[in-house]
C-alpha cells in the first residue's frame, strides 16, 4: 500500500521540477539515460538491469527490509581491485580509530563510489548521475555494518551509442510495479530528440540532471541546466554547505567539493532543535537514543568520493531534520558529524 501512496507522490514532484504533466506517453520512446531499479529485501539485492549504457543513469532505489537497506555502489580505481577496495572497507569499520582513519584514505585512493542510498522500507528514492564505461559493483551496507561480508551485484556499463535500458522489462514482478512512473519519466516526452552519446552534450560534469536536462519547446536552455535543484555541498571543512530550507518533496544535488569521502543521511529531529544541541549531544559521550531523535522516515545520499555528485529525488514529511555524515575522519577516525558535520535544516 505504501507504495501507491508514496511514490505517484514523488513522480509527480518530479515531473512539477520540470513543469511538465503527464499525459500518457510511449514506453518505446528513450530520450535519455538508462534506469536500473535496486530493491533490498531479507534475501539480498537484486537489480532489474546488470548492464546499461553510459551516461545518464538513473537509480529506483527501495527496499523492503525492517531496518532498510544502505546500498553502496563503487568502481575500483585504475590499478586498483575488488579486493583492494573491500579490504579497505574492512578497515573504515575497524573500532580502532587508527585503522578506520587509515580506512578512509585508502578508499579516497582505490575506489571511486557513487553513492547510492540509504532507503527505508516506504521510503524509496531516485539517484541520478553520469557513469562512463565500467563495472560497478553494489551491495548492502547493512549486513556489512552486521559483520558480513559484503554481497556484490554487478552493473557493468558500456560506452555512449549502446541501447539504453530505461525501459523495465515487461513481466516484472509485482514489487517493481510501482516504480515505473519514474522510469516513464524518460518516455514523456513525444517528439524529443534522441541523444545518443549524452557524455557527449555535457562536457561539464554535473550540469545536468535527470529533470534539468530536458528543455521545453520555447525556452532558451536546451541541456543541462547548472543550479536547477537546490544544492547540498559536502565541503572539506566537513561540513554540509546549503540552504537551510530544502525541498520535502523533490530533488537535490549533492556534491562532494572535498578531497575525502562524505556521505548525508537525513533523518528527523524534534522541533526547535539546534546544532549546538546535537554537537552537545555527541561531545557528551551519552550512548543513548539522542533527545532529539524523532521516529520518521529517513534517507541518505550514500558514499561520495572527492569531486563526484548526484542527484537525489525523495518524498518525506514536512519538518526539522538533520543532515549527518559519519565517515571516519582520515587523520582521527573520529565521524565527522561528532567534529561537527551536522546540519538542521527544514523540509517544507
Ligand atoms: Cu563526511
Amino acid at each position: 500500500m505504501w507504495k501507491a501512496r508514496v511514490l505517484p507522490a514523488l513522480a509527480a514532484a518530479v515531473l512539477a521540477t520540470v513543469g511538465l504533466v503527464a499525459t500518457g506517453g510511449s514506453a518505446s520512446a528513450a530520450p535519455l539515460g538508462s534506469t536500473v531499479a535496486v530493491h533490498g529485501s531479507a534475501q539480498g539485492l537484486t537489480i532489474t538491469h546488470g548492464q546499461v549504457r553510459g551516461g545518464i543513469v538513473t537509480f529506483l532505489v527501495d527496499t523492503t527490509n525492517e531496518q532498510g537497506s544502505d546500498i553502496a555502489m563503487f568502481s575500483p580505481a585504475p590499478g586498483k581491485s575488488v579486493d583492494n577496495v573491500l579490504a579497505d572497507l574492512r578497515d573504515v569499520f575497524s573500532e580502532d580509530p587508527h585503522t578506520a582513519a587509515q580506512g578512509t584514505r585508502e578508499l579516497v585512493d582505490d575506489a571511486r563510489i557513487f553513492g547510492l542510498a540509504g532507503v527505508g522500507k516506504g521510503t524509496p528514492v531516485m539517484v541520478t548521475e553520469q557513469l562512463a564505461a565500467g563495472n560497478y559493483y553494489l551491495f548492502d551496507l547493512n549486513p556489512v555494518f552486521a559483520g558480513a561480508a559484503p554481497t556484490l551485484t554487478t552493473l557493468q556499463v558500456s560506452g555512449p551509442g549502446g541501447t539504453p535500458t530505461n525501459v523495465l522489462p515487461p513481466g516484472i514482478s509485482s514489487l517493481f510495479r510501482g516504480l515505473l512512473p519514474f522510469a516513464l519519466l524518460h518516455s514523456l516526452f513525444p517528439g524529443y530528440p534522441t541523444i545518443r552519446n549524452p557524455g557527449a552534450l555535457f562536457p561539464v560534469p554535473g550540469a545536468f540532471s535527470l529533470p534539468g536536462a530536458f528543455s521545453l519547446p520555447g525556452t532558451r536552455t536546451p541541456y543541462g541546466l547548472v543550479g536547477r535543484h537546490p544544492i547540498v555541498k559536502l565541503t572539506s571543512d566537513d561540513r554540509f554547505d546549503s540552504s537551510d530550507v530544502l525541498p520535502a518533496s523533490g530533488t537535490i544535488t549533492v556534491r562532494n567539493t572535498s578531497d575525502t569521502l562524505h556521505f548525508m543521511s537525513v533523518s528527523p529531529v524534534k522541533p526547535g532543535t539546534t546544532d549546538d544541541d546535537i554537537q552537545h549531544f555527541f561531545q557528551s559521550n551519552d550512548q543513548g537514543e539522542p533527545p532529539f531523535a524523532l521516529d520518521g522516515p529517513s534517507i541518505e545520499m550514500g558514499v561520495l568520493s572527492p569531486g563526484g555528485h548526484a542527484d537525489i529525488t525523495y518524498t518525506l514529511p514536512a519538518g526539522t531534520y538533520v543532515l549527518e555524515c559519519f565517515i571516519p575522519d582520515d587523520q582521527t577516525g573520529m565521524p565527522h558529524a561528532v567534529m561537527g558535520m551536522h546540519k538542521v535544516v527544514t523540509l517544507q
